[in-house]
């Protein structure tokens, strides 16, 4: 079977009648080699916005290889986007990085969150390999059984918008702002992504206190349902912890922090902090510039 044949009866319960042709184009060859996991959530890209950090993103899925992706909510940000169009070349590369992910054989499960919304309605169907459901369980490699869901439905004190009220929408929508200016100088500078927007939030003990109570409601129903732990994003916090019986994990987000949460093969999870990966990164690869031109110069 070739592999166009292969990707047209992928697509056909689409009906997709011409798969697109970058589809197929090989990875390039100067690919780090993959970080494996049998499990990635990730939540909270807001698409459409300018806050996300697609770059980050794009950079995590090229470096990332898992048997089944969670896409946990507000992937794409329709209520910005029905305000105006925003939709930068590296949010179109975040849509054709997941649908290769699916294409490839990882098992894409995308979960609608309040953003996104509008795609509640297409619940049970898939689009390019990628399956809607309102909610999900996720069977961990360890026998635990996961909740999965965005959350919102949970918070019950704030509907987004209003979710930092006591901070204030426009105080929160000014930090974000200032976070991405404070990042393009950072980058002019060539310095990493640093959140600003996450440090000052730390230091608000209202918001802290909303956090900690929307937790608990999330597990209060993970307990209801009878599951031994809940993922959700939503209120762009990583977090995992143990609230009563149940675990709760958070997978947090791409406009503040860009994490995720992974599981292992054995079913052991982690939350991943990719801009801190990154900076890492950097740091060590000046550091190696810098090793290889001393040895220059003592060679
Ligand atoms: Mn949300």
């Amino acid at each position: 079977m070739t592999a166009a044949s292969q990707l047209l009866s992928a697509l056909k319960d689409d009906k997709f009648v011409q798969p697109p042709t970058w589809l197929l184009n090989p990875e390039p060859r100067s690919f780090r080699p993959k970080r494996k996991y049998r499990t990635i959530w990730i939540s909270d890209i807001h698409l459409g916005t300018k806050g996300c950090n697609a770059d980050l993103l794009v950079d995590f899925l090229h470096s990332v290889e898992c048997e089944t992706l969670y896409l946990v909510g507000d992937i794409v940000d329709g209520w910005r986007l029905r305000k105006g169009w925003y939709w930068p070349a590296a949010h179109n590369e975040v849509v054709r990085r997941l649908l290769k992910m699916a294409h490839r054989g990882t098992r894409v499960v995308y979960i609608p969150g309040n953003h996104d919304e509008m795609f509640r309605d297409y619940v049970g169907f898939s689009f390019g390999g990628i399956e809607l459901h309102m909610d999900a369980i996720h069977h961990t490699a360890d026998g635990r059984k996961l909740l999965v869901t965005h959350g919102d439905a949970y918070d019950g004190v704030v509907l987004y918008a209003k979710w930092l009220a006591f901070l204030g929408d426009q105080a929160y929508t000014v930090l974000l702002g200032a976070n991405i200016v404070l990042n393009r100088i950072r980058r002019r500078l060539g310095l990493p992504y640093w959140s600003l927007s996450k440090h000052m939030k730390k230091r608000v003990k209202n918001a802290v206190q909303f956090v900690y109570q929307f937790e608990e409601a999330v597990a209060r129903e993970a307990a209801k349902r009878e599951v031994d732990g809940v993922v959700c994003g939503h209120i762009h916090t990583a977090e995992i912890r143990n609230i009563g019986d149940i675990v709760y994990y958070n997978d947090g987000d791409w406009v503040e922090s860009c994490t995720a949460l992974i599981e292992t093969k054995d079913g052991s999870m982690a939350i991943i902090d990719w801009a801190d990966i990154v900076m890492q990164r950097t740091t060590s690869q000046k550091s190696d510039a810098v090793k290889s031109q001393t040895a220059q110069v003592t060679a």
